[in-house]
C-alpha cells in the first residue's frame, strides 16, 4: 500500500526521472536497450507468462493459469480477466476445502504472483469453441494501475505440468 504517487510525479518533473528508470537494481535483469519510456520509472511493468489451461473434462468450465510478473517500481492491481471465447471468466484461489472469489489480485513491485493448481487460477466458463488440445484462448488481463494485457493459453494435456517450477 506504498503511497508512491507524489514521489513519482516528483521523480517525472526531475531531470533525473531517466537514471532512475534505468537503475532500477533490484532486478537482475541486463541494461535494456535504450528506449526513451520516459515514465516509466515508477510505473508497474507487467508481463505474463506461460499461461495454459488444462483440457477440460466439461467444456463448459475450465480452469486457467499463469505467471505475472511485475518488473515495475509500483505495485499493480489485476482487476479482471476477460476472453472473447468465455461467457465468463473469473479469479479463483482455492484453499485447503473450499475456492473463493479473489475479484482483484495486487502484485507487488518487482513480485511476481503465480496462477497454478492448487491456488489461485481462472475460472472460464462457456468457452465456444469447445476447447481442443493445442488451440489458443486469448486473456485479457485488466489491471486499474497499468495496462492491459492480452496474451494467449494453450489449451494442454489435463495433466499438464509448467516446466518453470518455484
Ligand atoms: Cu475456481
Amino acid at each position: 500500500m506504498r503511497r508512491r504517487s507524489a514521489l513519482a510525479a516528483a521523480a517525472l518533473a526531475a531531470p533525473l526521472a531517466l537514471a532512475g528508470c534505468s537503475s532500477s537494481g533490484a532486478t537482475a535483469a541486463p541494461a535494456a536497450p535504450a528506449t526513451p519510456v520516459a515514465h516509466a520509472a515508477a510505473a508497474p511493468r507487467i508481463s505474463v507468462s506461460g499461461a495454459y489451461i488444462p483440457l477440460p473434462s466439461l467444456p463448459d468450465m475450465a480452469a486457467g493459469y499463469f505467471v505475472l510478473r511485475n518488473d515495475g517500481d509500483e505495485a499493480a492491481t489485476l482487476t479482471g480477466v476477460t476472453s472473447p471465447q468465455a461467457q465468463s471468466v473469473s479469479m479463483h484461489e482455492s484453499t485447503a476445502s473450499t475456492m473463493v472469489d479473489t475479484p482483484t489480485v495486487r502484485v507487488p513491485a518487482h513480485g511476481v504472483v503465480t496462477f497454478a493448481r492448487g491456488g489461485r487460477h481462472l475460472m472460464l466458463m462457456g468457452l465456444h469453441p469447445a476447447p481442443k488440445l493445442g488451440a489458443r484462448v486469448d486473456l485479457t488481463l485488466r489491471f486499474d494501475d497499468a495496462a492491459p494485457v492480452t496474451v494467449q493459453a494453450t489449451v494442454q494435456p489435463l495433466t499438464y505440468q509448467p516446466g518453470q517450477s518455484g
